[in-house]
């Protein structure tokens, strides 16, 4: 082992000491929707995320369509005792409620559980993520560049997942407002961006590219290969 990769290895260690999200949580509610806490405090993005942008996204776009959802699913039985990713990808193409309200609680749940604390992150992901990764796109900066056109590209509110086909394959999906892309079994996201102004206004005002590079910084690789591994890879929707 060379002296450079020993150090990598205790510095990781050390980092990961103080590593601090909370671990992974499957709800799996039904009927009833709750406004989860974040698996981090709303400090612990400050870098790259503002606790205030963070806490009005959370505790108000957030909790307003958790609210939505909840009036919906108690008007219909038959919305009834199904998991909201189920609620999604049965009903959100003919019912544009659940494609706003399911989708939106669907979204930002994946989106929460995207992002940690620096002490928990590592640079890129590794494992079976980072190899489909570099034989789609050639490298994790190709990636990341393609990314991030993408979500230039989006006119509007909406959303850019990085997602996988249901043979397992990886694409990028652009989608308008709250749209998931499970709806039609088009793919299943495991990693997403929020490109709704209300995402990114307060702190980077206009300059979504500004708040795209931010993102890249407070990604969670460890637990997207989880969700790749666990979930998208084999054509499922990551349960939330
Ligand atoms: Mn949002």
């Amino acid at each position: 082992m060379s002296w450079k990769r020993l150090f990598l290895g205790l510095l990781t260690y050390a980092l990961a000491k103080n590593c601090t999200k909370q671990e992974y949580t499957a709800y799996k509610e039904r009927s009833s929707f709750r406004l989860h806490d974040l698996p981090y405090t709303y400090q612990d993005l400050e870098d790259y995320m503002w606790q205030q942008s963070l806490y009005f996204h959370h505790k108000k776009h957030h909790a307003a369509i958790v609210k939505q959802l909840n009036v919906l699913v108690s008007n219909k039985t038959e919305y009834q005792d199904l998991l909201v990713e189920e609620l999604l990808m049965k009903y959100g193409e003919t019912d544009n409620e659940v494609r706003k309200w399911a989708g939106g609680h669907y979204n930002h749940m994946l989106f929460w559980w995207g992002f940690g604390p620096a002490a928990c992150l590592k640079a890129e992901p590794e494992g079976s993520l980072g190899r489909a990764i570099n034989s789609t796109w050639g490298t994790y900066d190709d990636f990341k560049s393609n990314f991030t056109t993408y979500s230039g590209s989006v006119f509007g509110s909406g959303w850019v997942w990085l997602c996988a086909n249901s043979d397992g394959s990886l694409r990028i999906a652009a989608v308008k407002e709250e749209r998931s892309p499970l709806i039609g079994e088009e793919c299943f996201p495991f990693l997403g961006i929020d490109v709704w102004e209300h995402a990114y206004y307060l702190q980077y005002i206009q300059q979504r590219s500004d708040y795209v590079e931010a993102f890249w910084n407070m990604v969670d690789w460890n637990l997207i290969e989880y969700f790749y591994e666990e979930f998208a890879s084999k054509g499922e929707a990551v349960v939330v």
